[in-house]
């Protein structure tokens, strides 16, 4: 079961496991998930453990299993939250257990230990992450009262219509296989929540930097032993970051409305200059300083708005296609307020101002998706 296809090699897969007081289940987690390391030689299991100085025999327990599994490491700290853990974890992780896969698991038995070569499978097929969604055909939460239900239904909506995971039917489930690469890429300091809300805040990150989604069913079978950590503060937390998830999807919109906003400047001053000290008539003035203002857009965003994205296209490419969609929508900008004003009969300013609105969104949006479209995604 090789991730690429470079014959012979083994492919590490970390499973990063977080506990606070699990000496009811960890034995029988760590197990269940090394014997399925002989299922195949091209992959290595190797397991973290991110204890938050457990007041059980959690960490003994581990300990002893060191023994038997040369693959499996253990960090403690103090708790400040599941999020804090996973951060912990994966940068641990990330530095020195050369991962190719990451896993995210519970470690209370709740996530069946028998779906990973499933997700391996589909990491294997092309995606960047794979959720273990309870919330797909096949999926469900048999031991979830009413009340946890609602809270889960509702905090997904939120997820996916705020933080830009439209497609996704579980953002907060804690079983999921991570490429690495990604979440090298990642911003992890940026996911500042403490808490459960990071599960929301790591797949809009993943998202927002295009990895590839699929979910594939996964029961989310009772505890075995000890209780749930979700607390009311998990909860508050979980609903003060959904805004923060929105920022970060409009991040991209807010630079490019800033840069198109400096593009204005340059073509009002650079048109003032020409034509009150050099002399430039008012009929070639503004072909030099509208093409200026373009060629200033585009390197701003180019090189700021856009900067993180991976582009496949060349940047003359890029350079034509801006060039393309800022001609399209001036058009569109012009029969909008032609419509407006002489259709509708609206004030003329009003008019200018729905025209110039209509075109911005679209010229932002076909950029976006178009000009600087990521290279992987599916989002
Ligand atoms: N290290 C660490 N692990 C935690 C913390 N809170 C929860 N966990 C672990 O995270 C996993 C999921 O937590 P759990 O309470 O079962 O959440 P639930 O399944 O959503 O009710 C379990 O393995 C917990 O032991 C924490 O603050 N620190
Ligand atoms: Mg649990």
């Amino acid at each position: 079961m090789d991730i690429d296809s470079s014959e012979g090699s083994n492919h590490s897969i970390c499973f990063v496991l977080p506990t606070f007081n699990e000496e009811a289940n960890i034995r029988e987690c760590i197990e269940s998930i090394f014997s399925h390391e002989n299922q195949s030689e091209h992959f290595l299991i190797k397991v973290l453990v991110v204890d938050d100085n457990s007041n059980d025999k959690t960490q003994e327990i581990v300990l002893e299993l060191k023994k038997t599994f040369s693959e499996l490491q253990m960090i403690t700290g103090q708790k400040r939250g599941l999020g804090d853990a996973y951060k912990r974890g994966f940068q641990h992780a990330l530095d020195q257990m050369d991962p190719e896969v990451i896993f995210q698991m519970d470690a209370d038995g709740q996530h069946d230990p028998s779906l990973i070569p499933e997700f391996i499978k589909l990491i294997e097929r092309g995606n960047d992450l794979v959720i273990g969604s309870r919330f797909v055909e096949g999926g469900s939460t048999p031991d979830f009262s009413f009340r946890r239900k609602l809270i889960s239904r509702v905090g997904n909506l939120l997820v996916r219509y705020v933080g830009g995971a439209r497609h996704v039917q579980d953002c907060t489930s804690g079983y999921r296989a991570i490429r690495a690469s990604f979440l090298k890429d990642s911003e992890l300091s940026f996911l500042s929540t403490k808490g459960y809300s990071f599960q929301s805040s790591l797949l809009c990150e993943l998202i927002w930097r295009g990895a590839k989604v699929v979910e594939t069913p996964i029961i989310f079978i009772p505890r075995i032993g000890g209780d749930s950590k979700l607390s009311l503060q998990d909860q508050i937390e979980f609903i003060l970051n959904i805004p923060k998830l929105g920022f970060r999807n409009a991040e991209d919109f807010i630079k490019y409305s800033v840069v198109g906003f400096s593009g204005v400047l340059v073509n009002l001053g650079l048109y003032a200059i020409l034509t009150r000290y050099f002399g430039f008539s008012e009929i070639i003035a503004p072909l030099i300083s509208i093409e200026s203002s373009l060629l200033s857009n585009f390197l701003l965003n180019n090189f700021w708005t856009f900067k993180k994205r991976e582009i496949s296209t060349s940047i003359y490419k890029r350079f034509l296609q801006f060039h393309v969609v800022s001609g399209g929508t001036a058009c569109l900008n012009y029969f909008t307020f032609l419509f407006a004003f002489a259709f509708l009969g609206l004030h003329d300013i009003l008019s200018n101002l729905i025209g110039i609105a209509v075109a911005a969104i679209l010229n932002f949006l076909i950029n976006s998706n178009w000009t600087w479209r990521k290279k992987h995604g599916n989002n």
